[in-house]
């Protein structure tokens, strides 16, 4: 050891001396803290390239445990799609091709704060782009296995083997507004790297579901593999101030709900049925704040709700009568009126009209309630405006 790295040395132990043990006690928290904020991180990223690709399903579920994680702020996208993104109304009298551009992706993204999922995705969202055509119109779907010419950290690195074991070797589109087998699954499996593109014509109005159909399809469901497609009649649909797109999900991971940490898809709990999270938009509290459903008082307001996967959704607002309600997505058929919850079926949709009358807020649920009390069932629509009171109001004692 050299004179100055001994004086180094000293003058590092005198300082230590001097600061005293708490700093040091302090400094090793912080160190440990980092250190796993990085090991999370780092799990994830071999968990959607590597990991995910050597586990059977059964495996998985004793591979990825719970984790305990130090951080609050995860480094993951945003999966949940906001509900006023949706393309307007077409407001046209010629029929025309609509072409829709479809990518499937894997994404680790967060449940709820300090929860993360693997989704399994079209074009990164839950739920997969709302698309939008009229009766007569040819629709044309383009389909491509992973996100064209994007660095996906993670996808990219996958090899057909990995996919494979993973079991997202192929991904599709069943599409139920279409005539014809399989709703063009059977023309649109696409293995890593291919892309495929089929052609149908929109010949019955009204609101449906899309999902993939490959094997095992309940899994890519549960995953997040689901969209809605609305076939306007030729007509249009009548005018109204707002728009909004909310498909309820159900998720099942191993371990129970707001256990902190990656959460692995459990197929036990899918084949149960026993979900442990009914969620709006994709993830907990994704249409809530910022992200609440915003009209303002005198608004017509329209709502497209779906449900993706495999639970029927028992659909209420609370204080709010639904004007008109399209059940079943016979959104051609007349209305039912006045009605306060409707089932919708796994696999369906409704159209649902209501005029926003008393300023507030209001919470959309699934009335079967503990699923939006204890498992993510909730959304906010915020009126803004006015009060009404000759239409609510306190009377005071
Ligand atoms: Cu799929």
């Amino acid at each position: 050891m050299n004179k100055s790295r001994r004086l180094l040395l000293l003058v590092m132990a005198l300082s230590s001396l001097i600061t005293g043990c708490s700093d040091e006690a302090k400094y090793k928290a912080m160190e440990a803290k980092y250190n796993a904020v990085q090991a999370e991180k780092a799990k994830h990223k071999a968990m959607s390239a590597e990991e995910m690709a050597v586990h059977t399903d059964s495996e998985m579920h004793h591979a990825m445990p719970a984790q305990s994680v130090e951080t609050h702020k995860l480094d993951t996208d945003e999966i949940g799609r906001s509900a006023d993104d949706l393309p307007p109304p077409l407001n046209r009298t010629q029929a025309q091709l609509v072409s829709v551009d479809l990518y499937t992706d894997e994404l680790v993204a967060e449940m709820m704060p300090e929860v993360t999922y693997q989704y399994w995705t079209y074009n990164g969202k839950v739920p997969g782009p709302f698309i939008r055509a009229r009766a007569g119109d040819q629709v044309e779907i383009h389909l491509s296995h992973g996100k064209p010419g994007a660095v996906h950290q993670g996808h990219d690195a996958h090899t057909s083997a990995q996919h494979a074991a993973a079991g997202h070797s192929a991904h599709s589109i069943d599409l139920h507004a279409v005539s014809g087998p399989g709703g063009g699954a059977p023309l649109m499996e696409v293995g890593q790297g291919e892309e495929k593109s089929f052609r149908f014509k929109a010949t019955h109005p009204g609101i449906y579901v899309y999902h993939c159909a490959s094997p095992h399809v309940p899994s890519h469901i549960a995953n997040g593999m689901y969209g809605m497609i609305l076939v306007e009649p030729p007509e249009g649909l009548i005018k109204v101030d707002r728009e909004f797109y909310v498909m309820q999900g159900d998720f099942y991971t191993t371990v129970k709900y707001g256990a902190k940490g990656f959460q692995a898809l459990s197929k036990e709990k899918l084949l149960a049925e026993q979900p442990t999270y009914f969620l709006f938009n994709g993830r907990v509290n994704s249409l809530s704040g910022d992200r609440a459903l915003k009209a303002k008082v005198g608004e017509k307001i329209r709502l497209f709700v779906g449900v993706g996967s495999h639970i029927a959704a028992n659909f209420h607002i609370i204080g709010v009568v639904f004007d008109k309600l399209y059940p079943d997505g016979a959104i051609t058929n007349a209305p039912l009126k006045n009605v306060q919850t409707t089932t919708i079926s796994p696999g369906s949709a409704v159209m649902i009209e209501f005029t926003a009358e008393v300023p507030g807020k209001y919470l959309l649920v699934d009335h079967s309630l503990s699923r939006a009390i204890d498992k993510g069932a909730l959304a906010e629509l915020i009126v803004e405006g006015l009060d009404q009171p000759e239409l609510y109001q306190q009377v005071s004692q």
